[in-house]
């Protein structure tokens, strides 16, 4: 019998109202069943909202260190289950081992970082234009924070929203991704053996049609963050906008390395191999255009699909495995589709381009590592986003057209650069249009303690990570104080 997994609400581990539950299978094998997950109602919803509230007047008041003490303890949890998170997030996201590893060190990096925040935190004191008077700022606590997170990252990006919002002293609801539900169960039961007080997170498991939408909509959730496609993030955007909510939104790519002729080709290599299929493809930073000068394309193509077409696929748990499946079905039958389409299109299929045939992988989402030949800008299969492990090459002339045609998409995460030439690396790093440039390194591999995130349709100017997401998840609060005892009209009693 599949264990039945409940919500964590008003303090309490809670079946959902509805008494509907779903299932959460192992996307490397489909007769793995890790369990059964809420299909929670927006009553539900309601009700963690209400005890959020009450959370939020708790914590809100306690001090900033202290709070970082909780979060100290949640990222030493962290270390001593590092292991026995990862697994499990392998067995229900995919990835492999080592991956999923890094994504709770990511967990942990976050933890930390927001611990010491606790003890920052800074406001500022500036002079006042009159005498006797001291004008200062500080961040205060803003009230219950919405969290909406994707699957791809099942640990750090719920992280990277959840520490700073609750160090900022605010309460969290966590509304995972259906496809990662037990991951956000694990790290749920951490905050509370932290000692977070049990009313200042709650946990919402269901859909986004439903719950997720019934604490956008709510006016007791005046902060959203999401992770997620750049159509819902549109959708979001209207609905916050509407109720004047704040709104952090990270959406699609299409991020593009650039391999120039003067380049270390092995290094790029590497670099492709892994921002391209490491992850299966599945991440926000994923490199999915590969730009080649001309006059190293041909080579570097061959040395591509032959290092590409040897990637051992496999389970993610198994130690030989480089490449995991899909997250579902419906993801792979998306990456097939844009096979159809770039042949339709007239690029060339140089590797992939279908499910294996192996018999040990038929229970699982697997999908060859493909790469698309011939690719040119405005097609479709360089401009959308496949958020799977399919790649497309692009040939250029120089490197004025490969930042070009980088900047030619909707989307402005990361973008790569691999040369040896110092003035055209710093001329790239000025002029390409995303939020995170790398210079010989993929395109992933963003650090915590940095700002995360990208330009135009990627996101809406917000950023998380790093020292900005603590502007995000507290207010601005300014005070004067005059001490002269008399009127001061400020613009006006200045001499
Ligand atoms: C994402 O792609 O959704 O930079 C997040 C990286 C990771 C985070 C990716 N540290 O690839």
């Amino acid at each position: 019998m599949p264990e039945h997994f409940k919500n964590f609400i008003a303090g309490d581990w809670a079946a959902p109202t509805s008494g509907e539950y779903f299932e959460n299978r192992n996307p490397a094998d489909q007769n793995d069943l890790i369990g059964l997950f809420p299909r929670s109602a927006p009553t539900d919803m309601q009700r963690a909202i209400a005890s959020a509230q009450r959370g939020f007047a708790r914590w809100s008041k306690t001090p900033a260190p202290v709070r970082g003490q909780v979060l100290q303890r949640v990222g030493q949890l962290l270390v001593e289950r590092k292991e026995q998170i990862a697994r499990a997030m392998t067995r229900e996201m995919g990835k492999v081992l080592a991956e999923t590893r890094g994504d709770v060190q990511e967990g942990i990096d976050t933890a930390f970082y927001a611990a010491t925040e606790g003890r920052r935190l800074f406001g500022r004191v500036v002079p006042s234009e009159l005498r006797h008077k001291w004008a200062m700022s500080y961040r205060r606590p803003i009230g219950v924070t919405g969290l909406i997170t994707p699957f791809n990252f099942p640990l750090a990006i719920p992280t990277w929203k959840m520490f700073p919002a609750l160090l900022c002293g605010n309460a969290v609801i966590f509304k995972p991704a259906e496809d990662v539900p037990h991951t956000a169960h694990l790290l749920v039961e951490v905050l509370l053996e932290a000692g977070l007080p049990p009313e200042v997170v709650q946990l919402v498991h269901g859909q986004g049609s439903v719950v997720g939408r019934a604490m956008v909509e709510h006016e007791g959730v005046p902060v959203i963050s999401f992770t997620g496609s750049t159509e819902t993030g549109a959708v979001l955007g209207a609905t916050c906008g509407r109720l004047h909510k704040r709104l952090s939104l990270e959406m699609g790519g299409k991020n593009a390395m650039i391999v120039m002729d003067d380049a270390d080709l092995d290094l790029a290599l590497d670099g492709v191999l892994w921002g391209a299929f490491g992850t299966t493809g599945q991440r926000c930073t994923a490199t999915s255009r590969l730009i080649l000068h001309e006059k190293i394309h041909d080579r570097f193509v061959t040395m591509l699909c032959d290092r590409a077409g040897k990637l051992r696929l496999g389970p993610g748990l198994d130690d030989k495995t480089e490449v995991g499946p899909l997250i579902h079905e419906e993801a792979r039958q998306k990456v097939d589709a844009y096979v159809g389409i770039a042949k339709e299109e007239g690029a060339a299929v140089v590797l992939g381009g279908r499910t294996p045939g192996e018999k040990r992988l038929e229970c699982g989402w697997f999908y060859e590592p493909t790469v698309f030949a011939g690719v040119k800008p405005g097609m479709r299969v360089e401009q959308e986003e496949i958020f799977g492990p399919a790649l497309s090459v692009i040939k250029v002339g120089s490197l004025d057209q490969a930042i070009k045609v980088n900047n030619g998409v909707k989307y402005g995460l990361s973008s790569s650069l691999y040369t040896r030439d110092v003035n055209g690396a710093f001329r790239a790093m000025e002029e390409l249009d995303n939020g995170i440039t790398y210079v010989n390194a993929p395109t992933i591999g963003a650090e915590a303690h940095l700002p995360f995130g990208g330009v135009k349709q990627t996101g809406n100017g917000h950023r998380e990570g790093g020292w900005e997401v603590y502007d995000f998840y507290s207010e601005t609060k300014v005070v004067y104080v005059d001490y002269s005892g008399r009127l001061q009209r400020a613009q006006i009693d200045t001499e």
